[in-house]
C-alpha cells in the first residue's frame, strides 16, 4: 500500500485526511509523462497558453470562498487572510499576461542590409528565447497561491511544464491549484502534481529536470542546491529571513506603529517578509512602544474560520517549541516580555502574540528566524547604530525604515543587503517588482520581468543571406 501523508487542521489537531503519498517510481513516471508533451506545450501558440490562464483567474475569483475554507483548514490561515491572499492573484496575473507577448517575442538587435561588396550579404541578429523545458517548483505552505503562482503561471505561460509539489502542510490546496488549472485548459501533463513531504521533493531532484524553482527554509534551500549542482540547471531559491525595520526620531509613530504591528503579526508572522526586528530611535522609544502595544492587545486570537480573527494556531505544530525556546533564551538573558510567551489554554497550535523589549543580538530572537508571532523590540541612540545591528544578519530579503525624511531612509537602506527596501512601509510584494533575496535569503528573482526570462533561456541567432 502507499504510503499516505495525514492533513491534520492546526486549528483543532483533528484529522482532515490521509492523501496518498508519490514514491520515487510515481515521481519518475509523472517526469516522463511531463517530459513527452513539454515541446508540443512550447509549440503552442502563446494565445492560447494566455486564455488558459485567464480562465483560471476567473475560477480563482468565482470559488474564492470555497478555496479559502480550504486553506485555512490546513494551515489555520485567517479566514479573511486566506481570501486575501487568493483574491490578490488575479493582479499577479495581470501583470504576466500582459507582458507574456512581448517576453517571448525574439528582439532583432542588429541588421545589415546586404552591401555590393563581394561576399557581404545581409546580417541579422536575433536574441530567441526558448523555455526551459520540465521545471520542478517545491514550494512552501505559509501562502500557497503567491509562492507557487509566482512560479508556475509564468513558467506554463513561457511554454515550460510544471512538476509541482506543494507543501505537505497544504498539500489540500495544491490538489486544489492543480485541479483549477486542469479545468482551465492546462493539460493534465503540463502541470502535475507531485504529493509527498522532504522525501519527495527530494525524489523529484532525482530526476533529469531542467530547472528547479524552490521556496522554503534556509536549511532545505541549501540542500536542493547540493542537489542540483551536479545537473548544472537553472536553479531559484526563495528562502527565509530576518527582516528588521527602523523607526527613525522624526517618524509618524503611529503610522509606523500600525504598521509595524501588522507587518511582525498578520498570518501569525509566517510570512517570508514578516518584520523580525525592530529598532526604535530612543527620542520616540516610549511613544512608539505604546503606540505598538496598543494596536497587539487590539489582535483577536480566534478561531480562524471566523472573519473577526486576526491571529489563528500556527501551521505546524514543531514551530511552537522554536517560539517557547526563543523567548526563554531572551528573558534568560535579560529580555522584558511585554505580553505573550506562552500558548494559551485552548486546544490547537496557538501561540499568544508576544513582545519582547531590553533585546539584544546575544538572543536567538534577534538572529534566527522565529517564523510565529514573536517580535524583539531594541532601543538605539542613532542611525549607525540602527544600521549596523540592520546589517548583522547573514539573510537578505527585505528591510524597512520609518521617518519622514526619503533621503536618510535611503542611505540607510542603501547599506543594507536585501532584495527590497521598504520606506514607510514593509511586508509588500508587488507583480512589477523583483521579489528576491540576498544571502541566505536565496537566489534568483521571481516577479517582474526578471521572474518571466527567469523560465526561458536565451539563444544567440547569427543569420546571413547572399
Ligand atoms: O520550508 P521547508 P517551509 C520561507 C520562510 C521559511 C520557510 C517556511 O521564510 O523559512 O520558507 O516554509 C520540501 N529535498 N519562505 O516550512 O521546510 C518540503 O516538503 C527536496 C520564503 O515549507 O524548507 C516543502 O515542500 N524538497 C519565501 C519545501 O521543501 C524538500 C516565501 C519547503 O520546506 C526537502 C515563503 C529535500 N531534502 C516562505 N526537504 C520567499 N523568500 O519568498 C523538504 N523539502
Amino acid at each position: 500500500m502507499a504510503d499516505v501523508l495525514s492533513v491534520i487542521n492546526p486549528a483543532t489537531e483533528a484529522l482532515i485526511q490521509e492523501v496518498p503519498v508519490d514514491d520515487g517510481a510515481a515521481v519518475a513516471q509523472k517526469f516522463k509523462q511531463a517530459k513527452q508533451v513539454q515541446p508540443g506545450w512550447a509549440a503552442s501558440s502563446p494565445a492560447d497558453r494566455i486564455k488558459s490562464v485567464l480562465r483560471f483567474r476567473e475560477l480563482l475569483i468565482e470559488r474564492a470562498d470555497s478555496l479559502a475554507a480550504l486553506l485555512t483548514s490546513e494551515t489555520g490561515k485567517p479566514i479573511t487572510q486566506a481570501r486575501s491572499e487568493i483574491l490578490a492573484v488575479p493582479a499577479r496575473i495581470d501583470f504576466f499576461v500582459e507582458n507574456a507577448a512581448q517576453v517571448l517575442a525574439p528582439d532583432r538587435v542588429y541588421y545589415e542590409p546586404a552591401s555590393a561588396l563581394p561576399g557581404m550579404g545581409m546580417l541579422e541578429e536575433v536574441i530567441g528565447y526558448d523555455p526551459l523545458g520540465v521545471v520542478a517548483n517545491i514550494s512552501a505552505w505559509n501562502y500557497p497561491y503567491f509562492v507557487g503562482g509566482n512560479v508556475f503561471i509564468p513558467a506554463l505561460l513561457m511554454g515550460n511544464a510544471v512538476l509541482y509539489k506543494p507543501s505537505e502542510f497544504a498539500t489540500l490546496t495544491g490538489g486544489a491549484i492543480a485541479s483549477l488549472l486542469h479545468e482551465s485548459g492546462i493539460p493534465k501533463d503540463i502541470f502535475i502534481p507531485v504529493i509527498g513531504s522532504g522525501l519527495t521533493g527530494a525524489a523529484l531532484l532525482e530526476q533529469p529536470i531542467d530547472g528547479i524553482f524552490f521556496t522554503g527554509s534556509y536549511a532545505t534551500g541549501q540542500k536542493i542546491a547540493v542537489a542540483a549542482a551536479p545537473k548544472l540547471i537553472r536553479t531559484q531559491l526563495e528562502l527565509g529571513g530576518k527582516d528588521p525595520a527602523y523607526v527613525c526620531p522624526d517618524a509618524d509613530v503611529a503610522v509606523a506603529a500600525a504598521g509595524l504591528a501588522d507587518g511582525a503579526f498578520y498570518n501569525n508572522g509566517q510570512s517570508c517578509c514578516a518584520i523580525e526586528r525592530i529598532y526604535v530611535h530612543t527620542d520616540v522609544y516610549d511613544e512608539f512602544l505604546a503606540a505598538f502595544m496598543e494596536t497587539v492587545r487590539g489582535f483577536t486570537l480566534g478561531d480562524p474560520t471566523d472573519a473577526a480573527t486576526y491571529l489563528g494556531p500556527v501551521s505546524r505544530k514543531p514551530q511552537l517549541d522554536v517560539l517557547a525556546n526563543q523567548v526563554a533564551d531572551a528573558v534568560a538573558k535579560g529580555a522584558t516580555l511585554l505580553c505573550g510567551g506562552e500558548r494559551p489554554d485552548r486546544p490547537g497550535w496557538y501561540f499568544a502574540p508576544t513582545v519582547l523589549t531590553e533585546v539584544n543580538h546575544t538572543m536567538t530572537v534577534m538572529q534566527e528566524e522565529s517564523f510565529g508571532p514573536v517580535i524583539g523590540i531594541q532601543r538605539v541612540a542613532s542611525d549607525e547604530e540602527a544600521t549596523k545591528l540592520m546589517q548583522d544578519t547573514p539573510y537578505g530579503l527585505t528591510a524597512a525604515v520609518y521617518g519622514t525624511d526619503r533621503d536618510r531612509a535611503v542611505a540607510i537602506l542603501g547599506q543594507l543587503k536585501t532584495g527590497s527596501a521598504y520606506w514607510n512601509c514593509c511586508d509588500r510584494v508587488s507583480p512589477r517588482l523583483p521579489w528576491s533575496g540576498r544571502g541566505h535569503s536565496g537566489l534568483g528573482a521571481t516577479l517582474s520581468l526578471a521572474g518571466m526570462y527567469t523560465f526561458l533561456q536565451p539563444r544567440a541567432w547569427h543569420l546571413r543571406r547572399f
